[in-house]
């Protein structure tokens, strides 16, 4: 299989600017729900109606949310280096989507998908979703949104890792680089040989990131991807 040239991994940090709020920044999501309560299976098995509250909300916030100047350079990025760029996200929401980027790949899932947690049927969830809806396929009333939550595998792993091995360029850009498997990316694009660049507004200070450029996403973006072209060339 073809592996790209350069790999991108996008973090809330990217989506900041369109309204939707980070993890770990001051009024992040973690200031006032505990993960525990959120964002694991177990918190699903006790709660499942606080679970869907909560991603009914960022399901809302998602739908109000535009791409910003960071989405639209990534895609046009995308444009002009095709199958030699692969966008992996952190992210849930849609907005690389919504600023015309093809085949992204969602790791920690997303918000406009839904599962069925007996027989893994995946179909589009509704803007809102409840404990007790029944999966269209199997009729189980398991469904569940289609985000992978901590204790969980992130999806298309080897996918990645391959890539990782084989890629000439790395870029974090807007993630705190808190969370594994992604924190590990850098490590495993540098030790195959790749060059790794950081692209946030706090830079996580990991060694293996030998390019940083610090801002505000839709400053650093379009400019570093200007540059990066420049790098690949046409
Ligand atoms: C797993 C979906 C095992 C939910 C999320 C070592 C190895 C492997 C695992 C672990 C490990 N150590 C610990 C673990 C367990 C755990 C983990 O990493 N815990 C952390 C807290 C220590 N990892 C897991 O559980 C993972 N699964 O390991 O499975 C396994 C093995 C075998 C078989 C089965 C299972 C799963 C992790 C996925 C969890 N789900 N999301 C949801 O979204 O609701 S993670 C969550 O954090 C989000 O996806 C988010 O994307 C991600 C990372 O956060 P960031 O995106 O970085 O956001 P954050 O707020 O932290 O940072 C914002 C950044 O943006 C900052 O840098 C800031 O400066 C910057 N910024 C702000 N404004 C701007 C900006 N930048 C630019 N412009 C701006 N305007």
């Amino acid at each position: 299989m073809e592996q790209p040239d350069l790999v991108i991994l996008t973090g809330a940090g990217v989506s900041a600017e369109s309204g939707l709020a980070t993890f770990r920044d001051s009024g992040g999501l973690w200031e006032n729900t505990r993960i525990e309560d959120v964002a694991t299976p177990e918190a699903f098995e006790r709660d499942p109606a606080l679970v869907h509250a909560f991603y009914n909300a960022r399901r809302a916030g998602a739908a109000k949310a535009t791409p910003n100047a960071g989405h639209h350079a990534l895609a046009d990025l995308q444009t002009q280096l095709g199958s030699r760029l692969l966008l992996v996200t952190q992210n849930v929401d849609g907005l690389h989507e919504a600023a015309g980027h093809k085949d992204v790949l969602h790791m920690h899932g997303a918000l406009s998908g839904a599962r069925c947690a007996s027989c893994g049927a995946t179909w589009p969830a509704p803007l809102v979703m409840a404990p007790g809806d029944a999966c269209p396929t199997c009729g189980a009333q398991t469904t569940r949104p289609d985000i992978v939550w901590f204790g969980e595998m992130p999806y298309q792993m080897d996918r990645i890792l391959s890539a990782l091995e084989a890629t000439e360029h790395f870029a974090a850009i807007g993630t705190s680089g808190m969370v594994y498997p992604a924190a590990g990316f850098a490590e495993v694009a540098a030790g195959a040989g790749a060059a790794c660049w950081e692209l946030t507004l706090e830079p996580s200070g990991n060694p293996w990131f030998e390019n940083v450029e610090a801002g505000p996403a839709t400053q650093t973006v379009p400019r570093w991807c200007a540059q990066i072209m420049d790098l690949l060339g046409g």
